[in-house]
């Protein structure tokens, strides 16, 4: 990413396309002398008079100052002199701002073309345009967010349901941020005491402080264990969880993916083997986004196609966050059956007996034993909305809805928390084993900078560049 602070940016903010209002964001030293360029305000005062955090009625236009021959041209050249648009304006005097710097946003109507000419003005008038993610690179760099609260602004745009925005939002409150470095702090104040050690008496951590250090040490671990456990459940909240629906032909595999998303759009018929392709469809579960994922009846076949698809159900299987194992529960069970039961045995599953409407005659078998089953029917709806709770609960088990929970969804986060627990269970064991304060510290100090990076406390330009480019411009 080029340019520093000192540049003031400018991007359109709103997506591409038309919309009834198009934001352009300015933001930087210069935004309020930028957007007089383009902004003159019904009232007539000049832009740089009106208080912070207030609306403005303008009109835009493209100035004719000779400015413009020399400027750097990003968009095409406005065609017209003249008036833009009407637009409402608002400054926001730093640091009371989203990127904590002078901002301006200027809202017209949301024409491609308008907001195109507002952002060659500010860029000819001295502002340039802003790299993916640099508004919030910029809240950032500028305190006004650290790096966990930043992702946190990517997670709410991209959220796909109501769990993984709550988690976002929490997040980009702080609640991670504050967890970890209530660890990370405790930990520097450890580190703290065994190097004055190290220095001044010159061997080894004296009994009262090797107490003292398991302890701090310790309770830095839990927590960072802690949070890493929620990480399964918090990647499943924040991308949606895989199902896989899995069972033998003609058992109602199709039929059951029809009725979870109330249309028909699997082809259900009598014939075994109708299903060859892997078909994929989200449900929203109570706020948790699910994959529902059907596929090809398991069995020996010798048609091409089937084989075919056999192999992507197999494929599918090895990336399910959970089986919904299928079994025509109206017959007894067939020896493929009892194979894919103890095939799942150790995996997260639920077991269906479809065609319950029929007749019920192998809910007693013993091969079901031990394994978590719901009689349906995917034909009449019965026993539809028990199989949804189950799914959801055995994806979700943890009170994640809990206020006071933190729960961690970015896979950064979850690879720096599992650097710092390996460092402090070092740290912990050479504690143990009388070792050199020198050697505790060393283990103590990558435990504490690991988690500096979730943060942002510890960073590089790697990281940053990184985790802005997913951003779009304008965010
Ligand atoms: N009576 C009854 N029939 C059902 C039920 N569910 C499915 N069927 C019937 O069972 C047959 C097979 O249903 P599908 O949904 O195509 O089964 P499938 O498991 O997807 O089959 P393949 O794609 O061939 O592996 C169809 O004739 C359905 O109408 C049910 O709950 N009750
Ligand atoms: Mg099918």
């Amino acid at each position: 990413m080029h340019g520093g602070l000192e540049d003031t940016i400018c991007a359109i903010a709103t997506p591409a396309g038309e919309g009834g209002i198009g934001i352009v964001r300015l933001s930087g030293p210069q935004a309020l002398v930028v957007a007089s360029q383009v902004v003159r305000l019904r009232s007539g005062h000049p832009l740089s008079s009106v208080s912070s955090h207030s609306l403005h009625l303008a009109d835009l236009v493209i100035p004719a100052s000779g400015k413009r021959e020399e400027a750097r041209v990003v968009h095409k050249r406005p065609p017209v002199s003249g008036l833009l648009d009407e637009a409402l304006v608002v400054y926001m005097k730093a640091p009371r701002s989203f990127t904590a710097e002078d901002v301006v946003e200027i809202q017209s109507h949301g024409g491609a073309l308008v907001l195109g000419m507002v952002c060659t003005v500010c860029i000819e008038s001295g502002a340039r345009m802003a790299e993916p993610g640099e508004f919030t690179k910029r809240a950032f760099l500028n305190g006004r967010l650290d790096l966990s609260q930043a992702e946190a602004v990517l997670d709410t745009i991209r959220a796909t349901s109501s769990a993984g925005l709550n988690i976002a939002q929490r997040q980009l409150r702080g609640d991670l941020a504050r967890e970890v470095e209530q660890a990370r702090t405790s930990l520097l104040t450890v580190l703290a005491h065994v190097e004055a050690g190290i220095d001044f008496v010159g061997e080894d951590i004296s009994f009262l402080q090797r107490d003292e250090l398991v302890r701090i040490v310790g309770a830095a671990c839990a927590v960072v264990q802690k949070l890493e456990a929620t990480a399964q459940e918090g990647r499943i909240l924040r991308e949606g969880a895989r199902v896989v629906i899995l069972g033998r032909p003609n058992v109602g595999k199709s039929s059951l993916l029809n009725r979870l998303l109330r249309e028909e759009r699997a082809i259900v018929t009598a014939i075994p083997g109708t299903t060859r392709d892997v078909i994929e469809e989200s449900i929203d579960l109570d706020g948790v986004m699910i994959r529902l994922i059907d596929t090809a009846g398991l069995r020996e076949t010798e048609d091409i196609v089937e084989q075919e698809g056999i192999k992507r159900t197999r494929a599918a299987q090895d990336e399910a966050d959970l089986l919904l194992v299928v079994m025509d529960g109206s017959v007894p069970l067939t020896s493929d059956d009892r194979e894919l039961l103890s095939a799942v045995r150790n995996l997260k599953h639920v077991v269906v007996l479809n065609k319950a409407d029929l007749a019920d005659t192998v809910e007693t078998d013993s091969a079901l034993v031990g394994h978590r089953v719901y009689a349906i029917s995917a034909k009449t709806g019965l026993g539809v909305e028990m199989v949804k709770s189950a799914l959801r609960a055995q994806l979700v088990s943890r009170g994640f809805e809990a206020a006071e929970s933190v729960t961690v969804t970015n896979v950064r986060h979850r690879d720096a928390l599992r650097r710092a627990g390996e460092s402090l269970g070092q740290a912990l064991e050479s504690v143990q084993c009388g070792m050199a304060g020198e050697l505790v510290s060393i283990d103590v100090r990558a435990a504490a900078d690991a988690l500096g990076e979730i943060t942002g406390a510890i960073t590089t330009d790697e990281i940053l560049g990184r985790i802005f480019s997913e951003f779009c411009i304008g965010k």
